[in-house]
Formats: structure tokens, sequence, C-alpha cells
């Protein structure tokens, strides 16, 4: 379509002709027969349209001003939806709701056709998604690389109440956001040996010649930032054949041997995480990892060597950032190009790799550590293991030069594990290969300090650092709760939506004014009562929107303390039953998550969840005061929902065990009250918003670590509350499980005698730390102006500060000055 077609004054009409031309020459249909679905395509590629030119003009500028790039290696993109993403940060959300109105669509009814781009886990899959958002934003030029998996996260059905992993289809109707871009391909060997050729100048070269090929295929999806500030890449690749078919096979009647090749190679990127509690499943899983990690350096070298033409200057171009440990073989392959592929001498490639990557620690849970056992290692990437035995060497030999030869020492940072079978320590090597480690929130990086790279900071003590995450407050507030955005707007002004980060702290004195705290209510009030009907027609359960929405949301794991929660529910629905006429205050208890399909205990909490549910919302006595639901399928778009509309939000993991949390920065900045133990980010949430606006309860990291080396049996804490005796009993004797009574022996005898989460020690606190919040809520001045507070001082959790401070700090960015919206 020329311009000329297009030409009218009318934003709205302009934009209405662009998606009727796409309904028309890009779908195939006319308005008269067009599904719901149809529109939704033609709205996301007239939508895609508006980014294109601003792209290609982000990326020329970069290359023109030769600027280092950041390169965002990820396992992990919990993207969710696109659309009014991408509406929002271009300014057309208004433009799109008025034209589609006007063609007889309603956008809302588009926005829920899209699916969620599940590709991640939760937490550090989705910090991933707010990072790219807010690199764009800063104008700092960065790519994302990633898998792009067939099928995402699974989706999680209730049946009987346990847990049924169902097939996630995000890409059957395809993805109207992507660009394929079948000639960015590379390949990536796997297996195979390795060969010493000598050279005529009598030295040697390792020669790999792996046994299978794959080819990596690049898709794109465009990341525009606010305003459009910028637009950058998320290049996700695809795995691929290198012979589709192999067709002689197939006339030879072997038609599902001619295939073989082609299932094993894409089931690369078939699957987020694969089930790896078996071999194959563990392979697969090393099998993506370094799918990902070589196409990407492949990719991100040949760049590097079209603009630059030489790699000296590497760690001034190019900054790698390792998104936990998942990516770490990285390190190897980038040795293995510069040395292997590019020729250069071992010393001066080291020093490029070191210089050029960073590596972010996620998590301290020995379990969640990553090793692969050498003799895997040695199967799938003989000369990665070769590799690592190197530096390995070298690095050991370093520290004997140094005259360190304390053997506890030297085998806590080898990258080799001895002791429960050889493995190779993704961790170590991951520290060892980069010049920046950083934890996520103040407390975890001085845990990571002092536990599991204990010996290696201390050899290397500059390169350990902070970066206290953060989320995008343009989806985080300004798309879930526009009410809120409106009113803040109205009352601070344009500003909250430029620079949010510094703007919402004027709110303060609002906290004083009732006015505005009744207004401020009454936006969270009809944030609750969509949330109701969403559960009303998930579930057919109906809240009351009065009671105290007490919302805990997250992956089911022991170490953040569901089950302490669904004591407190039962302990609350006794004292209910056994005092009904004392005033209590109503509470709707919220559940949503997803166990690991093969975590046996998460799942079982999963079934508790709804066993108490059961119970309790059927018992009449307690009508009206305490319910629970467990929402299934807790995803992005679901969190949508769910956060604007909590009064009270759940932090309550054991203290030293969650890294950071993003979820809690998501509520507060939404005007939830935090109930939470001193652990991640909560602690410096209370720095910010001050203890008396939160509540907070519970053991410190220091005292978990106390009690576990003193005992992990609780008998003795059990014997002093009456009220946690009653709730374990009762969950015990099957009071909740009538048609399986001892469903839930084992879990409640592990809580008593090896409680490893400290949910039997911090019950008591907890329990007081709700009647606290029982109390507040009772007095809405306190509970409101706490909540505008936690609103207002919530702007240094913006992902924005997040990633200026990695600009400046890890990867000696400069950031351009932001500019004024046009
Ligand atoms: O840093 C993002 C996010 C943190 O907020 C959570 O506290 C942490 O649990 C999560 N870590 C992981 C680690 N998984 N592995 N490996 O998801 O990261």
């Amino acid at each position: 379509m020329n311009d000329s077609q297009l030409d009218t004054d009318s934003p709205v009409e302009h934009f209405k002709a662009l998606i009727l031309y796409k309904l028309r020459y890009a779908v195939g249909k006319d308005p008269a027969n067009a599904y719901e679905h149809d529109w939704f395509e033609a709205l996301a590629l007239a939508t895609r349209d508006q980014l294109i030119d601003h792209w290609e003009e982000s990326s020329t500028q970069v290359d023109r001003q030769a600027a280092k790039r950041v390169y965002y290696l990820s396992l992990e993109f919990l993207i969710g939806r696109l659309l009014i993403d991408n509406l929002s940060n271009l300014g057309l959300l208004d433009i799109a709701r008025q034209a589609m109105s006007e063609l007889g669509v309603e956008l809302e009814r588009l926005r829920e056709i899209e699916p969620d781009a599940a590709l991640g886990n939760g937490g550090l899959g989705r910090l991933a998604a707010c990072f790219m958002e807010s690199m764009a934003t800063l104008r700092l030029a960065a790519h994302g690389y990633g898998i792009r998996y067939e099928h995402g996260l699974f989706r999680q059905a209730i049946i009987d109440g346990w847990q049924a992993e169902q097939t996630e289809t995000w890409l059957d109707f395809g993805n109207p956001w992507e660009f394929e871009r079948p000639e960015v391909a590379y390949r990536v060997g796997f297996g195979g040996g390795v060969t010493n050729h000598e050279l005529d100048d009598g030295s040697s070269r390792q020669v790999w010649q792996p046994l299978e090929t794959v080819r990596a295929i690049a898709y794109d999806t465009p990341v525009v930032g606010w305003r459009g500030a910028a637009v950058n890449t998320l290049r996700l690749w695809r795995a691929r054949a290198e012979e589709n078919l192999q067709l002689d096979r197939f006339n030879a009647g072997d038609h599902f041997g001619a295939v073989a090749g082609e299932v094993r190679a894409e089931s690369i990127s078939q699957v987020l995480y694969p089930a790896d509690d078996t071999e194959a499943g563990q392979e697969l899983r090393l099998r993506q990892e370094y799918f990902l990690v070589s196409a990407s350096l492949q990719d991100l070298l040949d760049r590097h060597m079209r603009l630059h033409g030489d790699l000296q200057s590497l760690p001034d171009k190019v900054a790698i950032q390792l998104n936990d440990t998942h990516p770490a073989i990285a390190v190897v392959e980038m040795m293995r190009l510069l040395v292997d592929e590019h020729r250069l001498p071992w010393e001066q490639a080291w020093s490029l790799t070191v210089a050029s990557t960073a590596y972010t620690n996620h998590t301290l849970l020995p379990e969640a550590l990553e090793s692969w056992p050498v003799a895997l290692m040695e199967r799938l990437l003989p000369r990665h293991l070769q590799i690592i035995y190197l530096l390995n060497a070298e690095h050991i030999d370093a520290l004997r030069a140094k005259d360190i030869h304390d053997f506890q020492l030297l085998r806590s940072v080898s990258l080799i594990e001895e002791d429960h079978g050889r493995r190779v320590r993704m961790g170590n090597l991951a520290f060892l290969g980069a010049h920046s480690i950083n934890g996520v929130s103040a407390l975890h990086t001085r845990l990571m300090r002092d536990t599991v790279f204990r010996d290696l900071h201390r050899l290397y003590p500059n390169r350990v650092n902070n970066k206290t995450n953060g989320v995008t407050f343009r989806r985080w507030l300004f798309q879930v709760n526009p009410g809120l955005t409106h009113l803040l707007v109205d009352t601070l002004g344009e500003a909250v939506l430029e620079e949010p980060e510094t703007a919402l702290a004027q709110l303060e004195p609002y906290a004083e004014r009732k006015a505005f705290r009744e207004e401020y209510a009454l936006c969270r009030q009809r944030n609750k009562e969509a949330l109701a009907e969403r559960v009303r027609l998930l579930l057919g359960i109906n809240l009351d929107t009065s009671a105290i929405f007490d919302v805990h949301v997250k992956r089911i794991h022991e170490y953040k303390r569901q089950l302490l929660n669904l004591l407190h529910t039962v302990a609350l629905y006794q004292a209910i039953r056994n005092d009904p006429t004392t005033e209590w205050v109503p509470r709707v208890k919220i559940f949503a998550g997803k166990a690991a399909a093969s975590y046996w205990q998460a799942k079982l909490i999963i079934k508790l969840a709804n066993d108490i549910s059961r119970t309790i919302n059927g018992d009449p006595t307690v009508h009206g005061l305490l319910k629970l639901v467990f929402i299934p399928n807790y995803n992005v778009s679901l969190a949508e929902t769910i956060i604007p509309a909590a009064d009270l939000s759940e932090q309550i993991s054991t203290a030293g065990m969650e890294a950071s949390g993003t979820s809690n920065m998501k509520f507060a900045l939404n005007g939830a009250l935090t109930i939470g133990t001193l652990d991640g980010a909560n602690v410096e949430m209370a720095e910010q918003v001050g203890e008396q606006n939160m509540f907070i309860f519970g053991m410190t990291a220091q005292q978990v670590e106390a009690r576990r080396r003193l005992a992990l049996d609780m008998s003795d804490v059990v014997a002093d509350s009456e009220r946690l005796q009653a709730a374990l009993g009762a969950i015990r004797d099957g009071v909740f499980s009538p048609d399986d009574p001892s469903r839930y022996v084992d879990l409640v005898d592990g809580l008593l005698y090896h409680d490893r989460f400290m949910v039997c020690a911090d019950f008591e606190a907890y329990w007081t730390a709700q009647r606290q919040v029982d109390k507040r809520w009772l007095k809405p001045n306190d509970w409101w102006r706490s909540a505008v507070f936690n609103t207002a001082r919530m702007g240094w959790f913006s992902s924005d500060r997040t990633i200026s401070e990695y600009a400046r700090d890890i990867w000696q960015v400069p950031l351009p000055p932001r500019t004024p919206p046009q």
C-alpha cells in the first residue's frame, strides 16, 4: 500500500486502514469473514510494521557509532503477551482501541486471544524479559539470545486437586511478532572426537570432528522501549536437522527411520526445561545449553568481525551477560572459537574471554547449582572437556604458584567435583571465566560471598558485586493497573510515565490525604472486582471483595513456604470454628503456581491447598469469613490480573533462600502490603518503605543457619504451640483428605522431625504478624496510608535502575541521555 492510500490526517483512520490492509493482504480475509484471531493477527502485524523503521535505525545507529553491544544469554525469556506491551510503548494504545472499536472489535477481546509466550519458568525468565524492555527504553544496544521453544512451560490443569501437566502450544496459530531468518543459520556440533594435527611450524592444533551437527536458525523479535526510544532484538534459535528427510531410507520403506535424525535434532528446541530426572533428559538439557551458546557466540563474533575486523577489541565492543549458569559453557565455547577457529594464542583468548563475560547468579540452593557428569560432557562435548581440564590445570597451578596449597581450598575452587562421581561445576566455571559475578539482592550477594563462592571470592575479591533486581513499570504498573496509573498521572503529572523512579516519590505526602487515599482504594477495589469476576468464570467460586485478598502466587517450592501459609489457613479456620462469635476479619486466601513436573512434594502441596479449599469453602461456619482458592495455570497474564488486586502480598520464604524475588516488588508497587521475612529483596524493600509499612516476621538468615546447626527436629517448637499442634494434627489425621486419610502423614512428619525450611519454627511469628494485618485492615486510614507509601517508595525497584547499574559497573557502556517524549 502506498502512502497516498493512507493519506489521512486522523491517526485512527490511518491505523484502521493499516489493519484492514493487513487483514486482507497478510491474513487473507475480509472483515465480514474474519474471526477474532484474524483481527488479532492483522492488528499485531500492523503494530509490528510501526516498529520496523525504528528497528532498522536503532541498529544502523549502533553500527555507525561502533558502539558496544550487550548480549544477554538466557535459556529463559518469560515474555508473556506482547500486543499491549508494543502498542503501549509505541504510544498507540488509545489509537488502536479506537480503531478496533470502529471496526466493531473490542481490543480487550483481542488481548485475551494472544497466547502467553511462556519461554521461562518463573522469576529468572521474567527478569530477562523486563531487562530486554528496560534496555530498549534506556537506548542501550542489546541483543537477547535464547531458544525458540516449540512448547513453553506446561499448562497446569488441576484434576481432582492434583496438578496435571499439559502441553503448551503457543505457536499453534503462528507468531506474528517474529521474523524467521533462514539465512542466519549456524552449525552446532555434538559428540565425535578430537584429533591432534601437527602444523608446519612445529606447533599443533586440536581439531574437533563432531559426530552430529544441528543447524540453529534465527527468529528475531523486535523489542521496543517506552515511547519507541529504541528497538532491540530478541533472537531465538530453532534447531533444525542438517538433512530434513533421508530420502534414500524413506524410499526404501523405512519411513520412520528416514525422519529420526530430524526428530533428534529438532528435539533440542521442542520443550522448555525437559524433565532431567532421567539420563536422556539431562543430556537433552546440556544439548540445549550448548546449542544456545554456540549459535549465539558464532553470531556475535561474526557481527563483531564484520563491524570491527579484529578480535582485540572484543571486550570494548561486546559485553556478554550469562543469565545464571545455564549458558556457562559459553566460557569454554568462546575459548574454542578463539583458539581453534580464529587461531588466537591461548592466553590472549582467555583474557579476551574473561574481559567480555559476566555472570549473574540467581540461586544458592545446592540442588539448583548446575554440574554435569564428566562422562556426559566427554561424550557430548569432548573438545570442551579438554579445554575445561586445561583451564582447571592452569587455575590450580596458578594458585600453587602463589603458595596456596590448602587441599580443601583447592578442592573447593576446582572446576571438577570429585566427591559424588566426577562432575563439571558450572558455577565455578562461570566464576572463573567472568570478570563480574553478581548476585540479585544485597543479602543474596552477601551470602554468595560467604557460602557458595566463599573460596573463589577470597581468591578474586573484586569480582563479586550486587545488582538488586527490578521490574519494568511499563508493564507492571501502567499496563496492569491503568486505573491507578491514571490517578497517579492526574496527581503527579506526566512525569510518572517518563521517570517513575523519581516521580513516584512525590506521592508520599498524598498518603496523608484522606480524599486521595479513598480514590486510591477505589481503584484497587475495581481491580479486586475484576479478579473476582475472573475467578467466578474460571472456578465458579464467588469471592467477597470486601475481604482481605491475601495472595500467595509464585512457583510452588518448599523454601517459598506455601505450607506455612496453608498451616496459617488451617489454624485460622480452626480458630473461627472454635469461636465463631469473635469479630473475625474476612479473608480470601488466593494461591497460584506451578510445581516442577518431577517435584513430588510440591505437587502434594498443591493437592493439600485444594483439599483445604474444598473443606473450608464448603463449611457454613466460616462462610463469609474465610475462603481459599487455588487458581490453576499461573502465568504472566494471570499475574497481570492478580497482582493489582492483592491487598496482602505473601513473601514468606525461609530467610536466606530466596535470592531476590521480583513479584514482591510488583505487588508493593501496586499497593499491596507485604507480609514477609527478611529475605532476598524484601530486606531492601523494608529499607525503602519502612518496616512500619510492611509486616516483617520470622527468623533472619543467620538465625536459620544457627537453628539448622542445632536441629531440624521441631518437636520442641510444636510442643510449645497448641495452635500449631492442632493444625498439624488435623492435616495429619485426614480432616482435609477423608478419601485418603493418610495422604499427609509423611508431609506432617517431615515438618515435625526434619523441618529444613523452618516452617514450624516460624509459625508463631507468622501467626502474630497475620493478626497485625487484621488490626491494620480494621483501620482503613492506616492501611491505605501504608499502601500509598508502598507505591511511593518503589521507584528504586525499577529495572531501569538495575540496568543502569549493570551498564555502569559491569558492561561499562555509557547510557545515552533520556530523550523527552516527542
Ligand atoms: O533473579 C531472578 C529470580 C529471583 O528473583 C528469585 O529469587 C530466584 O529464585 C530466581 N532464581 C531462579 C534460579 N533457578 N535456577 N537455577 O530461578 O531468580
